[in-house]
Parts: C-alpha cells; sequence; structure tokens
C-alpha cells in the first residue's frame, strides 16, 4: 500500500447511549461522519465498539466467557447481530456523508485463541484501501479455538490492524478527555496527562476512567492494555474526546487537539 492508513477507533461509549440497550446516539454517529468527511483524510481504516449493543447481550449469555451450554448459542447469535445494527447505522451515516464506507464483519473472517487474534488475513482490507473503501469493522462475537467462541474488542482489532497494516497512527475516540493521573470522577486533583510513553502507562492504569456502564471487553483499561501493541511498534495513539464536536475533524487533519498522545518513549 502506497500511503499508511490511518486507523480511528470510535469508541461505544460514543456512538450508542451506554446505559440504555440498544440505543444509539444518532447525533453524535452523523457529527462524526460529517468530522470524518470534512477532515479529507485519504486512507482510512474504522473500528467501532460495542456500546449498549454488544455489551449487555453478551453480558447476560456470558460470551467472553467461552462456549459453556447450548444456551449461549442464541446470545451469541443476538450479540453478533446487535452488532451488525450498529454498523449499519455507522456505514449508513457515513455513506450519508458521500463516504464509501464498506462494512468488514470479524467474525466472518476471524477466528481467534483463547480470546486473541493469531491469524488476521489482510487481503480484503488492503484491497479495498487501496481502492479508495473505508473499510468499517468492529469488536465482534467471533469463533474461538480453544473456547469455542469469544469475544474481540474493537481495540484489539484495531491494535493488530495497526501493526499488520503499518499505520501511520491511532486515534481512538471516547466519552472522556484522554488518561489521567487519578479517576478525574471521583479525585478532584486528577491531571490529564497530555503526553505518555509506554513506561507511563503501567503507572497510569490505576487512575484511568471511563464508562462504568457494562463493558465485557475491560473499559479504559483494557484499551490501554490492547494499545501498548502499536505503541510498542513505534505507532502513535492519540486518544480524545469524541463527544466533542470537531475533535475527531482536528485529530484526522494532524491539528492540535486536546487529548492524550501515546509514544513509544
Ligand atoms: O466495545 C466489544 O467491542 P468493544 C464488542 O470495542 C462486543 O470492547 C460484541 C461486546
Amino acid at each position: 500500500m502506497k500511503s499508511k492508513p490511518v486507523m480511528l477507533k470510535l469508541g461505544g461509549s460514543v456512538i450508542t447511549v451506554k446505559d440504555k440497550v440498544l440505543t444509539p446516539n444518532t447525533e453524535a454517529i452523523d457529527r462524526l461522519a460529517g468530522e470524518i468527511a470534512d477532515s479529507k483524510v485519504s486512507h482510512l481504516v474504522i473500528v467501532h465498539g460495542g456500546g449498549s449493543y454488544g455489551h449487555s447481550i453478551a453480558a447476560k449469555y456470558k460470551i467472553a466467557e467461552g462456549f459453556k451450554g447450548k444456551h449461549q448459542l442464541i446470545g451469541f447469535s443476538e450479540t453478533h447481530n446487535a452488532m451488525v445494527s450498529l454498523n449499519k447505522l455507522i456505514v449508513e451515516s457515513l455513506i450519508g456523508k458521500g463516504l464509501p464506507a464498506l462494512s468488514i464483519p470479524p467474525s466472518s473472517f476471524i477466528i481467534t485463541k483463547n480470546g486473541r487474534i493469531h491469524d488476521l488475513p489482510l487481503d480484503i482490507m488492503t484491497h479495498a484501501i487501496s481502492m479508495g473503501f473505508i473499510p468499517v469493522s468492529y469488536g465482534d462475537s467471533v469463533l474461538d479455538h480453544d473456547r469455542g467462541f469469544a469475544i474481540l474488542s474493537g481495540d484489539q482489532l484495531i491494535s493488530v490492524l495497526a501493526v499488520k497494516l503499518g499505520a501511520e497512527k491511532v486515534i481512538v475516540g471516547v466519552d472522556v478527555d484522554g488518561l489521567y493521573t487519578s479517576d478525574p470522577k471521583t479525585s478532584p486533583s486528577a491531571q490529564l496527562v497530555e503526553h505518555a510513553t509506554l513506561e507511563d502507562l503501567e503507572k497510569l492504569v490505576g487512575g484511568v476512567s471511563g464508562s462504568r456502564a457494562i463493558d465485557v471487553t475491560g473499559g479504559m483499561r483494557g484499551k490501554i492494555f490492547e494499545l501498548t501493541l502499536p505503541v510498542m511498534k513505534g505507532i502513535e495513539v492519540l486518544i480524545v474526546n469524541a463527544l466533542k464536536p470537531g475533535n475527531i475533524c482536528r485529530a484526522l487533519s494532524g491539528k492540535n487537539v486536546m487529548g492524550t498522545r501515546i509514544v513509544k518513549g
């Protein structure tokens, strides 16, 4: 691929109302689609999270714990189907802004091993990017070699994809301004960390905060765990508040934006 793609994660707490089951944040989805169009970024891959679509159903049937009984099968299907519905809303909104978005469902090309991606066929993704499409993938219920099935988080997916595609950067849109020195929701002295290295991440994990709604993939802690992979490979990660209008457009255009920039060191 000639130019390196930019990876954009749209957090489930941004694109859905996280404490109301199966409720999209349509206002945010449409605004973000507009910001992506305005940014005129040339090679882009979008991965979105599950929010109130994937997490509550996956939690109800304990999908993340793997196959334990036949009663879970319908839960696996419902989880995937909910993610398909959410993905459709995002893709439709992007198409509505004139962007050639292409849905790429993880469960149809990824089988995990003990919850981890071990083989990621890239053909469809690289072909689509080089033709000018915007692949839109997501956290999903996937089949797993060891556990029968698992939940693949959008954060694991975007991190592995970023490395395999040799991405320029990973922009992570969340519902807070970035990483804090302590939990800003309980500690008045919490400060936003604007710049972090791999070494800083471990210390910061204790203080991170995010949505408190059901999250079967580990919330902000799980996010940081996954994002260390691209950082280790020298890919910059930028965590920004995607609920604040203009942030995603600025981040995609390479302009200065409030948030946490994580680099190798
Ligand atoms: O919201 C998980 O993706 P995430 C998706 O990126 C499901 O952790 C199906 C719960």
